[in-house]
């Protein structure tokens, strides 16, 4: 049936209609509604409510609508309009300073530049004449914070008010992640009581921003959630591409190009086109310009949408019932992070897409630290959350995501119970992690084991065979099954479903079942954790005192584990290949 559907919405070849005269009406209202925006009361920001009774055709198209103050802004000579960058007056060095703590950016500078600001419109040329459909499904605006500055919080929500369409905006939701400020639990309910769209939810405790963000997808009653943090500035004619791809399909996610508020001066900067998101291993997120020559040998334009592997977080449309469908975020994470990749897994895999739409800009404050506290250590937080992340949506290749973070191996804590989400990706049927990286991320790197092939001695040219589930020496023959050898990321020297054991009475060492939490079979090997460099192509038993370390004898053909010494060249070895950089 939805197929159907989004069959007859791209036939829907209806005579485009140009809005040119509703424009200008529009930003004339506009413009007064603002003359007095800050104040103590004001009237409502917009009344839009005439623009749904314009649109004609319901299936027709216009133009992304300019609801934008940034050619006549309210007060044109204020600090930071225009997005500009803004200097700290003379004598209040100190104080910025001091305040610089309040949000780990120039709070100083963020009160004093208003906070309906006009900023450039940055959106590529063809932007504004793009078409989108008239009846754009509604959105909630949900935008979670925890003792977020006054202003900044502020400046996000006018700066959806006064950039979006009214009749898409079928509320805006800031969720209180039980903020400790005074300010907040006192003034904020007064001062967003003059918009009506505005609804807060003060929460009875600290949720962390992914169950902040889950109670408030509760009580949206738009059609779709748009995601912010609290610290951002919705750019011109933001939202309607974020909509329109939505609208064309209720699988695909938009995120926004995410600009930069500069955390110094609260200058608007622009960022470079042609940007996916993507991560690196241990599942860091960041983004990856498209090469130049991809670029031109797919025309691809600035306008044009781009498929993303993993998407920021912070910032993202999605249709609401797609997001239940999914089973929204796994509640089991906590506080901050890994909840981007497990969203962007669980949509990639189970039959989503992830966009960045360009056309949609919106500025973000970037903080080099959180301002707020973490119930618990932070790093542990964010780990625990990446574990379970890996556990339920990695397959196989989560040994790479354990094995490019060394602490993480020992897999000594606690995940938590992941019984929910591992039934919830069998009953959607999701895909394959390797499918993932064949079709969404085929540029990722990602060898499943580190090392492999033979394992030759560098004093004697001899490699390691196995005779008899024992490991000896012989001639080297690559095409020898018993010469084959893994040496994985959770550094297992596996030979077919075998792994290398040493003998405890330092005997030649032997095949046993692996078992990836047995420390008795882990080899340490070319690792940059090495505390003696010189130990670098010895391989290491580490779990004895004192280290022993992998030796061959000729012509007696046999291997033993012995005491490491960096001086004995019997004690060096290398694996045919090696895959990591
Ligand atoms: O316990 C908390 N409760 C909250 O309500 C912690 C945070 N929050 C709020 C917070 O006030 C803010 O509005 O949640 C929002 C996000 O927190 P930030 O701003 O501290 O996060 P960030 O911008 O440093 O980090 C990015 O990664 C996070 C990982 O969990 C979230 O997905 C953020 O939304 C995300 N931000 C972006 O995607 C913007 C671009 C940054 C990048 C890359
Ligand atoms: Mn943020």
């Amino acid at each position: 049936a939805n197929q159907e559907k989004n069959i007859s919405r791209n036939r829907s070849e209806v005579a485009f209609l140009r809005l040119s005269q509703m424009d200008q009406s529009l930003a004339k209202e506009v413009e007064l509604a603002q003359a007095n925006l800050t104040g103590q009361v004001q009237p409502a920001v917009q009344n839009q409510s005439h623009i749904k009774a314009h649109l004609p055709e319901p299936h027709g198209m216009h133009q992304v609508l300019r609801i934008d103050e940034t050619l006549s802004p309210r007060d044109p000579k204020a600090p930071g309009q225009f997005g500009r960058p803004v200097i700290v007056p003379r004598g209040k060095e100190k104080e910025a300073e001091r305040r610089w703590k309040e949000g780990n950016f120039n709070v100083y500078l963020s009160d004093l530049i208003p906070v309906d600001r006009a900023i450039e419109d940055t959106r590529p040329t063809g932007c504004a004449e793009q078409l989108v459909h008239n009846h754009l499904p509604t959105t909630s605006v949900i935008m979670c914070f925890v003792d977020e500055v006054w202003s900044t919080l502020l400046r996000s929500v006018h700066s959806v008010l006064n950039r979006s369409p009214a009749h898409l905006i079928r509320e805006i939701l800031l969720v209180d992640d039980f903020s400790t400020k005074d300010y907040l639990k006192d003034h904020l309910d007064k001062y967003m009581s003059q918009f009506p769209k505005v609804r807060i939810l003060h929460l009875k405790e600290r949720h962390g921003l992914i169950r902040a963000r889950l109670a408030g997808a509760q009580h949206a009653t738009g059609d779709v959630l748009t995601f912010l943090d609290s610290h951002v500035e919705c750019n011109v004619g933001w939202l309607e591409p974020l909509l329109e791809r939505v609208y064309l399909s209720r699988k695909k996610v938009a995120c926004p190009v995410i600009e930069v508020i500069n955390d110094k001066d609260m200058s608007y900067m622009t960022v470079d086109n042609f940007q996916r998101g993507v991560f690196v291993w241990p599942m860091n997120f960041g983004w990856k310009t498209i090469p130049p020559d991809v670029i031109a040998k797919n025309k691809i334009k600035e306008t044009d949408v781009i498929r993303c592997p993993v998407m920021a977080g912070g910032l993202f449309s999605i249709d609401k019932s797609y997001f239940f469908e999914l089973g929204t975020y796994d509640p089991g994470l906590d506080v901050w992070g890994g909840e981007n990749m497990e969203l962007s897994f669980k949509v990639w895999m189970c039959g989503g897409e992830i966009e960045i739409v360009p056309c949609s800009r919106v500025g973000h404050i970037f903080r080099n630290d959180n301002p707020y506290s973490f119930p618990k250590d932070r790093m542990k937080t964010v780990e625990r959350n990446l574990v379970r992340v890996a556990e339920v949506w990695l397959d196989e290749y989560k040994e790479l995501f354990y094995g490019h973070g060394d602490h993480l191996m020992d897999q000594g804590f606690d995940a938590g119970n992941l019984t929910q989400q591992r039934d919830l990706r069998r009953r959607l049927k999701c895909k394959s992690f390797k499918w993932y990286l064949e079709n969404v991320f085929p540029d990722l790197k990602a060898p499943i084991v580190r090392a492999n092939g033979v394992l030759i001695n560098l004093a004697l040219g001899k490699c390691v065979s196995i005779v008899n589930s024992t490991a000896l020496l012989e001639d080297c023959d690559g095409s020898s099954k018993f010469q084959q050898f893994n040496y994985t990321w959770l550094r297992l020297i596996k030979h077919e479903e075998s792994c290398l054991a040493p003998l405890p009475d330092q005997g030649a060492p032997k095949l046993h079942p692996c078992d990836i939490r047995d420390k008795g079979l882990k080899w340490l090997h070319k690792s940059t954790s090495l505390f003696q460099p010189e130990l670098v192509n010895h391989i290491i038993f580490e779990n004895h005192h004192p280290l022993l370390c992998l030796e061959g004898n000729f012509p007696q053909k046999t291997l033993k584990t012995a005491p490491c010494d960096p001086k004995k060249p019997s004690q060096k070895w290398n694996f045919e290949n090696y895959y990591e950089d």
